[in-house]
Formats: C-alpha cells, structure tokens, sequence
C-alpha cells in the first residue's frame, strides 16, 4: 500500500474535515433529521448508535473507501486463515480459533489447531466441574474452596475482567482472588484470609518466565509448603496454563495438571484460550462456551459484515476520524454497568499496547497519530468526577458509553435512572446548552458563560438486552475487531509489544545493585534513586 497520509482518499478526508470541522451536531441533526436511523446499525442482539458522531454520509464513505484501499478485507481473511500476519514475531495471528466451533479448520504450518483448541476446552471443562462439585480435593483431604489465579498482562487483566463482569453467574460458595503485581502486597493481601489446604493456585503465564508472575508463583509454593510441608502437596495445589511445558514441569508442577496453549495466542488476546480456566471455574462450562459463542458471533460479523454495517469496523474508522484528523488524543470507554467497572482497564492493554506503535509494518516511522488513550470508569460515578472536563474542558474527547437494558439485580427504580443517565450525557455531550438557553432561565449575565455547554461532543452508544456471557464475548470482540481494522489502516502490527521490553531488561540490571553496595554505573538520576533507596532501606 501506498503511505498511508499519501493517498487519495487520506487527502479527500482532509479536504473533507476541513468542510465540516465547524459544523455543530445540532446543525447536522436539523440537516439529516433521519441520523438516527441512517446512523445505527443492529446486528447479534447489539444496537450500535453512532448517530452522534461528527461525521455524515460523505465522511462515511471517504472512511470506508479507505479501510478498503487499505485492504481491509484481505488482511481480515489472513488472520482468519492464520497467515503469519505477525510479521515481527513471525507468528499466525488466531485468538478467533479459540472460540471457533469443532467443524471449524485452520491450518497453522500445515496442521489443523482446531482439534488441540477443542481438546483444551474439554479438559478445562472436566476440572473445572471437579472443583465446582467439590471433588477437587487438597493434599489434606480437604475440598479446594479458593482459587488464585497468578499471572500478568494478558495472563490477568482478561479472567480478573470477566470475573468481575460475570459475578452475577459464578459459583459463589468458591472464592476467586487474582494476583499480578511483584509488589508484596498484592499477594499478601489475596492470601491473609485463606487456608492453604483449602486453597488451589493456578499459574497462568504462556512462557513460564516472567518475572512478576514466577516471583509470585514461587511465593504461593513456599506458602504452600511452610503449612502442609511436603512437596508432593505442589500437584493438589498448582495447576499450570501454559505453552512451556518444560518451565512448567521444573518448577514442579506435573503436565498432567497443565492446560496448554499455543504460540499463535497472543497475551492481550488470551482470556479464551487456557488462561480462561478460572472463570470457566467460576461460571462453569457452560456459561464459558456461551461467552466463547458471544465471541464467535462478533468474529463472523466482523468477517462477512459489509463495511456500512459492520460494528467493529465503523467503531475504528470513527476513533481513526477524531485520532487522525481533529487531533483527538483519548477515548472515554463508559459503561453504566456495575459489573463492567474492570472493562476499562482491560481495554487499556487490548487497545494500547496493541496500537501504541510509531513505525510501520516495513519499519518506517508513521507520518499519522495511531492507537488512541483508552480510559473510563463505570458511569454514573464518573459524572460526578472527570465528566466535567469533558463537557466543558477545551479537549475533544470522543465516548463510547455501554449500556444494557434489563438490570442484572432490578430493584426498584434504579435501572431507569441508570439509564435516563446514559441518555442524558449523551445528549448533553451533543447539543450542549447555548447561551440563550442560559439566560431563558434568568441567569445572572455574570454566569452565562459559565452556564453554558458548548455540545458538539461526540459519542458512541452501544445498547444491549442484558449483560450475560454471550453479550460480554460480543462486546470484546467488538473491541478486538476493532483494534485489528485501526491498525491494518495505520499499518502497524497490532500483536507484537517491544516497547515492553526495555524496561524489563533494565530492572534486569538495576535488581542486583539493590541487594550490593557495588559502585553504580547508571544514569546520574538512576544512581541518586539507587543510592537514595539503599539508605532507605
Ligand atoms: C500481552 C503481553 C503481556 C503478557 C504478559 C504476561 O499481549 O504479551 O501482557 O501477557 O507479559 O506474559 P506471560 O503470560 O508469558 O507470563
């Protein structure tokens, strides 16, 4: 492809932008009184308002000419193929095998996965009931009642997210705690209350090797240990989700306890493969291929969808708009869902560490803004803290709010002002308050400026029946899809994450001149923090 800021079509949506930068919501809600229908799509149960958008049909169609001139469509059937689309890790791109039904085929170097895909289904699927029925027995005899999950990134953020997001469906005499940081505390305070022989540790990380999640594993082990005092103890307690077996097997777990996955599964894109195990536990099997079926939808409408009605695909060329073209830095993710509030953070590292990239596929630096800032919190909190400057800061920042219909817990009114709440940002974010509207209800000259909304704030709203599995597995999808079609327009490699790297490898060096008073050989500003802590303490 051509560069990206060269073509065509990139120039004709400059031109574009340029038309309608100043155009005000409620000017084009007059112009195209029909928006709201013209502007929304329903497709798997979820209703995509994007009538609210500074867009109309003409930037529409530039942006979808676009992710075709980009190929779009081509680049989507490769993933699906498992074409090695990973080019800087050399690697098939195929977390959509993970969710795919047994008829499915893809060949990954000239083997079908879907039979490996299934069979780590089943096996997850006859531990997860021995635990839930209580048959899973710890190396005292007594029934397995807490399950840690230790990992990090990919390896947490996924189960602590659908975790919480599925509560409402787990198994609530087991409790679930899950540990990331390197930080002490966090595992000091997932365990203080529990018992070890009570207690099974699942270690979830795909190559057995980073460092938070093994100094973690290995303090759950002596944990262990100091209480039931014999290492055979390890097998009741410790099962492995992995894809290296042999790291597995010497730090002392049997294989036989280890639920395996494959290189072609990225870390971010992970929460369906063998890293899902405990919320397989807590929601059962059932539930879990009914979130894996939610999933699988949202895949075959990304894949066959045309462009016009295609969720995932409008999502990311309305965040490209806003990204490349009005100069927008961020995008508020708001759902007005309790049991979503960890579905921000998540997002954070989907879309982040994905589009978070300054050289193109071929290596080249980027002429464009890419991946966009992704943050949130669960509404109605947020109104009464950061909406503020959303409304009437001088930044743009597009919304994205995420709403179901029918409460999960209804009790009295609540879910109508839930509700009547989303709806009102959303209008109050286009259409503002002028200052004629202002001063109609007599407010002191004084205060009209501070009175009034300026509007033409752009959001997205994505309205569904009722939080189950299956719509959690849609909505992120939604998201996956819609990272994958930013980066094929931008040309970056949404799956690979070098700019992690560096700072792994510095903490390398630095972690043995914490424990020495060796002379330092850093920067002056590393040196002095060295020398600062040592005296600390
Ligand atoms: C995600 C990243 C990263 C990864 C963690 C954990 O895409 O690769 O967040 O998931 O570093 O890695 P392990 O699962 O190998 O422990």
């Amino acid at each position: 492809m051509a560069k990206l800021s060269g073509l065509n079509t990139w120039k004709e949506l400059q031109s574009h932008y340029e038309k309608i930068k100043n155009l005000h919501l409620r000017e084009m809600f007059a112009l195209e009184p029909d928006r709201a229908e013209t502007m929304a799509v329903e497709e798997e149960g979820v209703y995509f308002d994007y009538s609210k958008h500074r867009a109309n049909g003409e930037t529409m169609s530039l942006l979808f000419k676009l992710a075709k001139e980009a190929g779009l469509r081509e680049k989507t059937e490769s993933m699906f193929k498992g074409e090695k689309i990973n080019n800087t890790e050399g690697r098939s791109v195929l977390h959509i095998a993970l969710r795919a039904p047994k008829t499915a085929k893809i060949m990954v170097d000239g083997k079908d996965v879907m039979p490996g895909v299934h069979a780590t289904l089943d096996k997850m699927a006859a531990f997860s009931e021995k635990v839930r029925k209580g048959e899973w027995k710890g190396y005292t005899g007594k029934t397995i009642k807490n399950i840690v999950n230790i990992g990090i990134g990919g390896s947490d953020l996924g189960p602590v997210m659908a975790y919480e997001a599925l509560k409402k469906y787990t198994q609530r005499n087991l409790v679930f705690r899950f540990v990331s940081n390197i930080d002490d505390t966090d595992f000091a305070e997932c365990t203080h209350d529990l018992n070890p022989e009570e207690t099974l540790f699942i270690v979830a990380s795909k190559t057995f090797t980073t460092l938070e999640t093994m100094t973690n594993a290995h303090t759950a082990r002596a944990w262990v240990l100091k209480a039931l005092k014999d290492d055979k103890a390890i097998a009741k307690h410790f099962v492995a989700l992995s894809t290296n077996a042999e790291e597995v097997s010497k730090f002392g777990i049997d294989t036989a306890n280890m639920f395996e996955f494959w290189d072609w599964v990225g870390g971010r894109y992970s929460m369906t493969s063998a890293i899902g195990l405990s919320n397989m536990i807590a929601l059962g099997a059932d539930n879990y291929r009914a979130m894996l079926g939610g999933f699988h939808k949202m895949d075959e409408h990304f894949r066959t969808a045309p462009f016009e009605k295609n969720m995932p695909v409008i999502m990311a060329l309305l965040g490209l708009w806003y990204a490349d073209f009005f100069g927008a830095e961020t995008i508020a993710v708001l759902p007005y869902e309790q049991y979503l509030k960890r579905f921000p953070a998540y997002l954070q590292q989907m879309t982040m560490e994905s589009n978070g990239k300054t050289v193109t596929n071929e290596g080249e630096r980027v002429t464009y803004q890419t991946g966009s800032i992704y943050w949130g919190e669960p509404g109605t909190n947020g109104q009464h803290s950061f909406y503020q400057l959303i409304h009437q800061g001088t930044k743009l920042i597009p919304c994205e709010f995420i709403a179901f219909g029918k409460s999960l817990n209804p009790t009295g009114n609540h879910h109508d002002l839930l509700m009547a709440n989303v709806f009102a940002q959303s209008a109050a974010l286009a259409f503002g308050k002028t200052a004629d509207e202002v001063r109609a209800e007599k407010t002191p000259e004084n205060l009209v400026n501070h009175k009034v909304f300026e509007g033409n704030k752009p959001s997205t709203t994505i309205l569904m029946e009722k939080l189950t599995p299956e719509a959690l597995g849609k909505l992120i999808a939604l998201y996956e899809h819609c990272v994958f079609t930013q980066s094929v327009i931008w040309g970056i490699n949404a799956f690979d994450q070098w700019g992690v790297q560096l700072g792994k490898v510095l903490a390398g060096k630095i972690a043995p001149d914490l424990e020495s008073d060796s002379q330092l050989k850093h920067d002056a500003s590393t040196n002095a923090l060295i020398a600062k802590y040592r005296k600390i303490k």
